[in-house]
């Protein structure tokens, strides 16, 4: 029984039949896509229950499937928690405990939609050729046995062919994650394995299937023990997994579902031709002052977003970054306003009560990087203009793969380029200038052209000296006034 002042679905979760997998059962898709679902099932009805499979680790089974995939979302604002229970996601599995039963669930004719949160990595997209990545070893071993695939390529598209053999429609593959074009990248890298398993098919895959690009938007730190605590204190029982996110959300969505979808406008998503500008902003101004918080904030020691964006330095100098190196980068069409979307991200990170780590958000930087910071500041340089908070905060992260703050605590760098990262940015305190050099050599991550660009490049390394040189509290106090 939930109690009372505390929200629950407004419909029987066990008549709801499936129509969506979800890829990547993390907190994110909790906080966003099955709560915009569980609001139009509430309002419309519709076999639009969310199947959850995780892709890696079998966490999100034990914790949900024992509490039949319902879990409490925490609405969390300045002034107390906004309680709810989620009706949407109806079956939770994983790929390393049952492969099999995984790829039914993809087969089932009823699914019409799988959308994904499988995090930069999970594209498995070489940076270098921004190709599917061949030597990816997921990729190699589903190449080899296409039949028991793990990767997302790989599952998408042995999927794909099991229902075009038994005379199932595709269904729409959805990609939620924070990359750009993050529909024709998906499209890119099912193509490409697609080609690779069976040319006859890939045909079919560019013709039937359809990619629709989407930015989605929730801060949605990772789920504490304090948090399972405090909703177990209201709800008066144990969730093993709820999800503690910000009131905010947005989600912009490009309508091309070729199996129809639920009528997510009803629950305040924006359905639009064109998601790239929408992608830009929030890549770019959320995104990318987010990893510029991490770095700098791991570095001195500051736990959290909020502990970060009001210490007066770093929050001037994200001040900084939005307004001359990001901001001016945001395409200027109707409904984007990238100045009113900073200002309104400072209200959201300056909210004390949502506790999103630093070291968190650091990791996997090789990947957040470009589209975050390096691609704006390609932009600007090739206007002309000059990107130092751009170069600075590119620095910050250099500085942090020294895994080290400045207070002598230790970090992790949870990265998978980190072996490379680390020894590229040993000996960085002796000589910044040749660590940052071989750092920018790796174009996994820096583009040649950005690389290449002069004053870029010395913009980064004079950075970098002054971190070294007077330590990264006075470097970002000087950073900070531009
Ligand atoms: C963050 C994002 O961890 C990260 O890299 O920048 O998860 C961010 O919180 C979301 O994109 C917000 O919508």
């Amino acid at each position: 029984m939930v109690p009372p002042g505390i929200g629950r679905p407004a419909y029987d979760p066990s008549t709801v039949g499936p129509g969506i997998v979800h890829l990547g059962l993390g907190a994110f898709v909790r906080g966003h896509v099955a709560v915009y679902t569980d609001d139009v099932v509430a309002r419309r009805g519709g076999d639009w229950g969310i199947v959850g499979i995780n892709l890696r680790s079998p966490d999100a089974t034990e914790a949900l499937g024992p509490q039949d995939g319902l879990y409490t979302e925490v609405t969390r604002g300045a002034e107390g928690d906004d309680l709810r229970v989620i009706g949407s996601l109806r079956v939770v599995t994983d790929v390393p405990r049952d492969p099999a039963a995984a790829l039914a669930r993809l087969v089932d004719p009823r699914i019409r939609i799988v959308s994904t949160t499988v995090t930069e990595k999970g594209y498995c997209v070489s940076s270098v050729t921004g190709r599917l990545d061949e030597s990816n070893p997921d990729i190699a071993a589903d190449l080899a046995d296409p039949q028991r695939p793990r990767s997302v390529p790989g599952l998408l598209v042995e999927a794909l062919k099991r229902r075009r053999a038994a005379g199932t429609a595709p269904f729409t593959v959805l990609s939620c994650d924070n990359l750009s074009h993050n529909g024709a990248k998906a499209a890119g890298v099912v193509r490409r394995f697609a080609e690779l398993v069976d040319p006859a098919f890939a045909a079919f895959v560019a013709d039937e299937v359809a990619f629709p690009s989407t930015m989605v938007d929730r801060i949605t730190p990772a789920t504490r023990d304090e948090d399972r605590i405090a909703v177990a204190r209201r709800l008066g029982l144990w969730d093993a997994w709820p999800v503690v996110a910000e009131p905010f959300r947005q989600w912009v969505i490009e309508d091309r579902f070729t199996a129809g979808r639920p009528a997510w406008e009803e629950a305040g998503a924006t359905l639009v031709a064109d998601v790239a500008p929408f992608e830009v902003m929030k890549l770019r101004l959320l995104n990318g002052s987010h990893s510029t918080i991490a770095y700098l904030g791991v570095v001195l020691g500051l736990e959290t977003v909020f502990d970060a964006f009001t210490d007066p330095d770093l929050g001037r100098f994200v001040e900084r970054l939005w307004r001359e190196d990001l901001v001016p980068t945001v395409p200027k069409v109707a409904g984007i306003d990238g100045t009113a979307y900073a200002a309104a991200l400072g209200r959201r990170f300056s909210n004390p009560s949502i506790r999103h780590r630093t070291i968190q958000i650091s990791a996997d930087g090789s990947q957040k990087l470009p589209p975050r910071l390096l691609a704006p500041a390609l932009e600007r340089r090739r206007a002309g203009a000059e990107v130092g908070a751009i170069a600075f905060a590119v620095a910050a992260w250099m500085r942090f793969l020294t895994g080290t703050g400045e207070n002598g605590s230790t970090h992790d760098v949870a990265d998978p380029m980190a072996a490379r990262l680390v020894a590229a940015a040993a000996g960085l305190r002796e000589n910044p200038r040749a660590a940052a050099e071989r750092l920018m050599a790796i174009g996994e991550v820096f583009d040649p052209a950005i690389a290449g660009d002069a004053p870029f490049r010395e913009a980064v390394i004079a950075a970098l000296g002054r971190i070294v040189a007077v330590g990264t509290r006075r470097a970002l106090a000087e950073a900070a006034k531009g």
